[in-house]
């Protein structure tokens, strides 16, 4: 937090308007004017985000909740949360990492030394994750609606969302490389690839034999491909890669890169005065994988993009660049300079030219000077981009054609506007602003430190996500929106892209093998009320119409190693159900038309009260039954 934030209350800095900001700074920051000209500011900007009891927001925010692991749904621009899609969280209310069905979901994507290490601590699977970049995928340019994807930085894996249901259905640990960061699909034709970036330079393969030799690293890009959820191919890079952006066309894939020292020290890694965006040359690296141009590691394809290579282009910009953001004018690459003040802005109509040969810097055409710590950029469409500025914390708008005529040496200046935003603004996004539908409504800026702008709720603070309506000539500060750890970066999906189901396919791919095993001992997985015994294994399969389980009371032995599936046959909108089973640390969702099932060893003897736990139905508290658990002598 820089000084000027230390001392001084922002809460009434943060008008509408520049002239309550400048007003507040007169009164000295901490009430007095300021406060009242933004507290008459809030009133005037209310009505924008307001919607109304019954009705609904225009677009879906997908938000990330970095080390909360979990991908959140927001309303906007009510800012309203509407739903929790836990990833590589575990969830108490879902029963995420609990249930059968998640956990083959988030064991059978990990590596097999991974699952033997996990084993050894009595795990199956990680329950913590880091994600930061959740986004959707594209057909043609644009959101198609069928699936999100996500990061995860601690444990280097990848997941998919299902938009029909918004639940995960694949989790994959990404071999050869260390903690995923920057995520982006592919924008054209299709998704198609998902790029993902290891961040950190890891020897390879990372066995030991290379320790504490860290000219020996290496750092890896990979394309996972977004319809198998395996791996495409790997390239090597020289530096630290960061984030990540596709073109429209489908030719290229660009990637920050910091520390093109390859130092592991903080003064090694910003010794540089640059470092560089890498371009990926898809149709060069397809053909590469076509001609065998590869080593093999873990079973994926890699291929040397190291200096020299025909896969990759490495375009020097300033130290420690950070955000990659593609302009949906489907020319201009924004890459957001953070330790230097600027933007570089890369023309990517020239970069079959610096692949010829050309020097790479020559796809330069704009460089503007923003202000401090410019981290990532958004787009409205209509030609501007929003920077944000992590030391200053604004939001600088700036013109791209402007831009380049001032870098081409015309005296105009670029920048249109700056507001105040919250204390350090890392991402931004505007409504469809990473698609070439971008709409240019509003933009949200995502700000580490809330402050003194909440109600003190301790030592640890909610993050600030403000919406800034664009829609106008100026920029206006309409809603402040408190959120947990931590959201890195969020999309803005307009609302008719989105189109989830509110019951279940009673064919869904999710519980096949409760299906399966159903179907092998012979029980109506539907309409079943069956215990299965198979020597200490038992399968107890039930059903649920609201106010009942189809069994109220299943007896098994000490030991017993119990697997208890539950259908919802219910089959109207927003009827779930849940299982508990008291003390016994086990309670899931079971959606409607869904099956979801547990499994446990049966060692507590005694009786244990079963009960729905999702309210369903006024007799909802009378929805249990009793597992009668027989001492063995
Ligand atoms: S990064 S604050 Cu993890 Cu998206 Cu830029
Ligand atoms: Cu079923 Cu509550």
């Amino acid at each position: 937090m820089s000084e000027e934030n230390k001392g001084v209350s922002r809460r009434g800095l943060l008008g509408g308007t520049a002239g309550a900001a400048a007003l507040a700074g007169v009164a000295g920051g901490s009430g007095g004017l300021g406060l009242l000209a933004s507290t008459r500011a809030a009133h005037a900007a209310t009505a924008k985000t307001e919607v109304a009891p019954g009705e609904l927001d225009s677009y879906y925010g997908f938000w990330s909740s970095g080390q909360s692991g979990e991908v959140r749904i927001i309303g906007v621009p009510s800012m309203r949360e509407l739903m929790r899609i836990p990833v590589f969280n575990r969830c108490s209310a879902t029963g995420w990492g609990l249930t059968n069905e998640s956990l083959k979901i988030l064991t059978e994507g990990l590596l097999p030394e991974t699952r033997e290490f996990l084993a050894k601590r009595g795990m199956k699977t990680y329950d913590n994750g880091d994600l930061h970049h959740p986004h959707m995928s594209f057909t043609e340019g644009t959101y198609d609606g069928r699936y999100l994807f996500a990061n995860d930085k601690a444990n280097t894996r990848v997941a998919r969302i299902r938009c029909d249901i918004m639940k995960t259905d694949k989790v994959i640990e990404i071999p050869n490389t260390s903690d995923i960061h920057g995520l982006r699909p592919q924008k054209y034709p299709r998704t198609g690839y998902v790029f993902a970036n290891g961040e950190h330079r890891i020897p390879l393969p990372n066995d030991g034999a290379v320790l504490d030799e860290p000219g020996k690293y290496v750092s890896i890009f990979t394309a996972i491909d977004g319809d198998t959820m395996e791996i495409a191919w790997q390239v090597i890079v020289d530096g630290n890669l960061d984030n990540c952006d596709a073109d429209y066309e489908g030719k290229w894939a660009f990637s920050t890169c910091y520390n093109s020292e390859n130092g592991v020290t903080l003064a090694e890694m910003t010794a540089n005065e640059q470092d560089w965006v890498v371009v990926f040359n898809i149709e060069a690296i397809e053909a590469g994988v076509a001609a065998g141009d590869f080593k093999e590691y873990n079973g994926v394809k890699v291929l040397d993009g190291r200096h020299g290579a025909k896969y990759t282009a490495y375009i020097p910009v300033s130290n420690s660049p950070h955000g990659c953001n593609m302009a949906p004018d489907k020319r201009h690459l924004c890459i957001n300079g953070k330790l230097s003040p600027t933007v570089t802005v890369i023309d990517v109509t020239k970069l079959p030219e610096v692949f010829g040969g050309a020097e790479p810097r020559s796809a330069v055409v704009a460089e503007p000077q923003l202000g401090l710590g410019p981290l990532h950029t958004a787009f409205d469409g209509k030609g501007n981009a929003f920077t944000t500025l992590f030391l200053d914390s604004q939001m600088c708008k700036w013109n791209i054609e402007k831009a380049v005529e001032a870098y081409a040496g015309k005296d105009v200046d670029p920048i249109i506007e700056k507001i105040d935003v919250h204390y350090q603004p890392g991402h931004n996004h505007t409504t469809m602003g990473e698609t070439l539908e971008a709409d240019g409504q509003f933009l949200i800026s995502l700000n580490k430190f809330s402050k003194d702008r909440f109600l003190n709720v301790g030592p640890l603070k909610p993050e600030n996500d403000q919406v800034i309506d664009i829609s106008g000539a100026k920029m206006e500060l309409i809603h402040d929106g408190p959120t947990f750890a931590e959201p890195h970066d969020c999309i803005l999906v307009r609302a008719d892209k989105v189109n989830p189901i509110s019951v279940y396919d009673r064919g869904d791919p999710l519980w096949e093998e409760a299906r399966v095993q159903a179907e092998k001992d012979g029980v109506d997985l539907d309409w079943g009320a069956d215990v299965i015994r198979d020597g200490n294994k038992v399968r107890v399969y039930m059903h649920s119409v609201a106010p009942a389980f189809s069994l109220d009371k299943i007896e098994v032995n000490q030991g017993d190693e119990v697997t208890i599936y539950v259908s919802n046959m219910d089959e109207v909108d927003d009827l779930t159900h849940g299982f508990t089973l008291g003390n016994h640390g086990i309670a899931f969702e079971v959606g409607p038309q869904a099956t979801a099932s547990v499994t446990f060893t049966a060692d507590r003897p005694g009786v244990h009260w079963y009960y729905c736990q999702w309210f369903c139905h006024a007799l909802h508290m009378e929805m249990r039954g009793r597992l009668l658990v027989k001492p063995v002598a």
